[in-house]
C-alpha cells in the first residue's frame, strides 16, 4: 500500500514537471520582439545540451536498490472479467507484475474452472488455482441492478477491463465500449476472442479450435498421421500473453494521450503468430521443395501446403528426437539433437564417425540434407548407450545443442526452476500446498508477486469498503439485495 502511495506521488511529480516544462504561448509584445531580433543574425556560442532534454521527461533514477522500488505495474487496477484459461493467464501475468487484479465472478458459481478437473473434494481445482494467483475475487451478479451499479463504480475506478466472454456477452451486460468510455474515458478494454472480425467472429472458441484454425494442427504431427494438437496451450495461454502485451502498450500510450482504447487478441491470430515459420514455408514451397524437411531426403514429393514435419527442427539446423538409454520402459528417455553446422566436426568425433568430416556425402550441410534419416539413425545408435542427461553433458561440453525430453515430474522437481521462481509452491487454505508457474518473465527491478488464488468472493467486502468506499450500512444493503450472493442462499454466500 505504502509503495503504491509512493508510486502515485512519483507519477504526480512527473505530471507536474511535464506541465511546467510544456511550451507556453508567448505574449504579443514578446512575439513582436522575437520577430525583430530574428532578422539580426547573431552568432551565439554553442549551448551545452540541457539535462531536461536528455531525461525525456522521466523522473530521476531512484536511489533504491534494484527490486526495492516497487513493482512494474504498481498502481494499475484491473477489472478482471475473465474465465477459463486465455483471459486468466493474461491477468495473472499482470498481477505478477504488480497490478491490483480484481476478479469479478458470478455469485455462488464463479469461474467455471473452479470445479473443473477437480482433484481435491471441495477445493478449487488446480485448473483454477494455477491461473488465478495473486488476484482478488469479488462476486457480483452483473445482471442485477445493484450489481450493475457496483460494476459501474469499478469501471470508473479501474484502468483496464479484461474479458474473454463469448462474442456479444459483455454488450449484453450493458458494458459496451461506448458505455464504458462515457463512464471512464481512460479505461482500456481488452478482449480475447476466438476470431477477429470476419465470417467466424461470432463463434465460441476453445484451445484446440484455435490451434486448428491458426495453422498449428495442420503442420504438427507426422506426415503419415492426422493433424495433431500440441500440449502447450498456445491458443489460450499464448493469446493471453499477446493480450498482456497489448494492454501494457495501451497503458503506455495512455500516458501520452490520456485516453484508453480497445485491445483485441484473437486466438486464431495468436496461434498464427506463433506458427509464422510454417507460413514462411508455405511461401517457400512456390520456389521448390523444403530441403530441410526429412521428407525431401526420403524422396516424398511435397503437396500444395506446408506439410507436417514430425520432429524436424523447423529452422536451418536439422534436428530430431533420438532414443536414449532406458527408452524401452521410460516414455521420456529421449533427447532432441541438433546437427548444427559449426559443430559438425565435433559431432563426427563424438559419435565415432570421424571420416564423415571429409566424406563429400557428409562434410557439408547441403550434402547432408538428403541423408538426414541415415545421419540421425547413426547418432541414435550412440545416444542409446547413455541416459539423456549423460548425452547432454557430453554434448554441452562441446557446444553441441541438445535438449533432454523432460517429463512434468522432472520439471516439478527441478531445483533450478524453483530457485528462479519459475516453479513456485504456494499454500492454499482449502487444498493445501500446490505448485504453480511463477512469472516466466524476469524483471530485475520488479520482483514477481506470486500468491495463491483467492477463494470465491474472498475479497468482496474488502473491495466494496476499501476500494469502492461503501459504508457498512451500504454493504449490508448490497448483501440483502442479492447482487453479490447466489440467488438461492443469499446469507451464506454473502459471508463467504
Ligand atoms: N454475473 C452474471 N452473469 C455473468 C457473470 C456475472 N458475474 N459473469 C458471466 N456471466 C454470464 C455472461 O453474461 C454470459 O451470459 P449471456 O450469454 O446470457 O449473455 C455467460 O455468463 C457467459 O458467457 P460465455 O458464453 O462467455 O460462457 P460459455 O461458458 O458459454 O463459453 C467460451 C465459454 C470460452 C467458449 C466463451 O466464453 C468464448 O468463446 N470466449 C472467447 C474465446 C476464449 O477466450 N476462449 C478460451 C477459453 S479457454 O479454453
Amino acid at each position: 500500500m505504502a509503495t503504491r502511495k509512493k508510486a502515485k506521488a512519483v507519477m504526480n511529480s512527473v505530471k507536474a514537471k511535464v506541465k511546467s516544462t510544456a511550451a507556453k504561448p508567448k505574449p504579443k509584445k514578446a512575439q513582436a520582439a522575437a520577430k525583430k531580433s530574428a532578422k539580426k543574425v547573431v552568432k551565439l556560442p554553442a549551448k551545452k545540451p540541457q539535462a531536461k532534454a536528455v531525461s525525456n521527461g522521466l523522473p530521476k533514477p531512484v536511489n533504491r536498490a534494484f527490486g526495492e522500488a516497487g513493482r512494474a505495474l504498481d498502481g494499475v487496477k484491473i477489472l478482471d472479467f475473465t474465465h477459463v484459461q486465455s483471459g486468466p493467464t493474461c491477468t495473472q501475468l499482470l498481477a505478477y507484475m504488480g497490478a491490483d487484479v480484481i476478479k469479478v465472478e458470478r455469485p455462488g458459481v464463479g469461474d467455471i474452472t473452479r470445479t473443473q478437473l477437480r482433484d481435491v473434494k471441495g477445493a478449487d481445482s488446480l485448473y483454477f488455482t494455477m491461473l488465478n494467483g495473486s488476484k482478488r475475487s469479488i462476486t457480483i451478479d452483473s445482471k442485477h441492478a445493484k450489481g450493475k451499479e457496483i460494476l459501474d463504480r469499478l469501471v470508473k475506478l479501474c484502468d483496464v477491463l479484461v474479458e474473454n466472454f463469448a462474442p456479444g456477452a459483455l454488450d449484453r451486460m450493458g458494458l459496451t465500449f461506448d458505455y464504458i468510455h462515457k463512464l471512464n474515458p481512460r479505461m482500456i478494454v481488452a478482449s480475447v476472442k476466438g476470431f477477429g472480425p470476419g465470417p467466424y467472429e461470432d463463434c465460441k472458441v476453445y484451445e484446440n479450435v484455435a490451434q486448428c484454425a491458426g495453422g498449428s494442427a495442420s503442420t504438427t504431427g507426422f506426415r503419415e498421421g492426422p493433424p495433431l494438437v500440441t500440449g502447450a496451450q498456445i491458443g489460450d495461454s499464448g493469446t493471453g500473453l499477446h493480450l498482456a502485451l497489448g494492454i501494457v502498450s495501451a497503458l503506455y500510450q495512455r500516458t501520452r494521450t490520456g485516453r484508453g482504447q480497445k485491445v483485441l487478441a484473437a486466438m486464431q491470430d495468436g496461434v498464427l503468430n506463433l506458427a509464422r515459420v510454417k507460413l514462411r514455408d508455405q511461401q517457400r514451397l512456390a520456389h521448390g521443395p523444403l530441403t530441410e524437411y526429412s521428407q525431401y531426403g526420403e524422396g516424398v514429393p511435397f503437396g500444395v501446403a506446408t506439410p507436417r514435419a514430425g520432429n524436424d527442427s523447423g529452422g536451418g539446423q536439422p534436428g530430431w528426437i533420438l532414443k536414449c538409454k532406458g527408452w524401452e520402459t521410460d516414455p521420456d528417455a529421449y533427447i532432441y539433437f541438433i546437427t548444427q553446422a559449426p559443430v559438425w566436426a565435433a559431432i563426427c568425433d563424438l559419435i565415432g564417425k570421424p571420416d564423415w568430416k571429409t566424406d563429400p556425402d557428409f562434410a557439408t550441410p547441403p550434402a547432408r540434407l538428403p541423408r538426414l534419416r541415415h545421419i540421425f539413425d547413426t547418432i541414435e545408435q550412440w545416444t542409446m548407450t547413455m541416459t539423456k542427461f549423460e548425452v547432454m553433458d557430453k554434448c554441452n561440453a562441446l557446444d553441441i545443442p541438445v535438449g533432454p525430453i523432460l517429463s512434468m515430474k522432472e520439471i516439478a522437481e527441478e531445483p533450478s526452476l524453483r530457485a528462479t521462481g519459475t516453479v513456485v509452491e504456494v499454500d492454499h487454505p482449502v487444498r493445501g500446498k500446490y505448485l504453480t508457474v511463477g512469472n516466466p518473465i524476469k524483471l530485475s527491478d520488479s520482483p514477481a508477486d506470486v500468491r495463491r488464488s483467492p477463494l470465491l468472493g474472498e475479497h468482496t467486502d474488502e473491495i466494496l469498503r476499501d476500494v469502492l468506499g461503501y459504508s457498512d450500512k451500504d454493504v449490508a444493503e448490497i448483501k440483502a439485495s442479492g447482487a453479490i450472493t447466489a440467488p438461492d442462499k443469499p446469507a451464506k454466500a454473502a459471508a463467504a
